[in-house]
């Protein structure tokens, strides 16, 4: 079987990074992690990486002048390492817009609320202090707009009343690591088209677990 080869980037606990390993180690999953690169030295994330036998590069990005010089040499590790696929999972930098277009469609993110709402940080906080029933998560394609590109997966999590940022976050991140995997097999299989701002999916027919109304194409 071929494999899409993909980078992962981390900035911390990597717990994402993990769900992508473990799913990587299964014999019929479509992609493989070719290298994981850390903004942050010394992150937990790392270990993983190196536990599993996985490259792993540290780029700090206080060594660079700036962003361009920064990204200059994550992409250079990207293109070395063949990536075809990047993955960003806890990857705390904005990139640059000339950064992001070269991944254009081929960078996703895991992020911890049902977008568009609850762009940027803090968002359990955030969605327990306006009073959401609902949460969840999403699995996105990068775009240079901060957490603005087209949708891939989503699942909604209900919030408890006795619910705060740590327990909701705990509960919002089992989804993250089932729907992580899930969007990369989507793509290594060729079932996730881009059509303007939307992601479209192949042949998605029966409600698969944790995944809500994913917008199908084709038949
Ligand atoms: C992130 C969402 C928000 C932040 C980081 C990552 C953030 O606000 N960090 C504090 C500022 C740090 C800094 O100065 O860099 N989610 N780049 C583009 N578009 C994105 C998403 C993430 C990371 C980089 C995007 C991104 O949607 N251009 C991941
Ligand atoms: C996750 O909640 C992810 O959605 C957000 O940052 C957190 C990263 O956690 N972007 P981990 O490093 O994958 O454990």
């Amino acid at each position: 079987m071929r494999k899409l080869k993909l980078g992962v980037m981390i900035s911390g606990r990597g717990s994402n990074l993990q769900s992508l390993i473990d799913a990587c180690a299964r014999a019929n999953f479509p992609a493989e992690i070719t290298v994981v690169i850390s903004n942050r030295p010394g992150v937990y994330g790392l270990a993983r990486a190196e536990l599993a036998g996985i490259k792993q590069v540290t780029i700090d990005h206080k060594d660079y002048e700036n962003r361009e010089t920064f990204e200059d040499a994550v992409q250079e590790e990207l293109q070395s390492n063949e990536v075809e696929l990047l993955c960003l999972a806890g990857f705390m930098r904005i990139l640059n817009s000339s950064f992001v277009n070269k991944w254009k469609d081929r960078m996703l993110n895991v992020h911890p609320s049902l977008l568009p709402a609850f762009k940027g940080l803090h968002t359990h906080e955030r969605a327990i202090e306006a009073g959401c029933r609902f949460t969840g998560c999403t699995i996105h394609y990068v775009v240079p707009d901060l957490d603005a590109g087209p949708i891939i997966l989503q699942t909604a999590v209900p919030i408890a009343e006795e619910d705060t940022a740590e327990t909701l976050a705990q509960k919002v991140l089992e989804y993250e690591h089932s729907m992580y995997p899930e969007a990369v097999r989507l793509i290594a299989d060729n079932r996730v088209r881009v059509s303007g701002h939307k992601a479209l999916i192949k042949d998605m027919t029966t409600p698969e677990k944790g995944l809500i109304n994913p917008v199908p194409f084709g038949s």
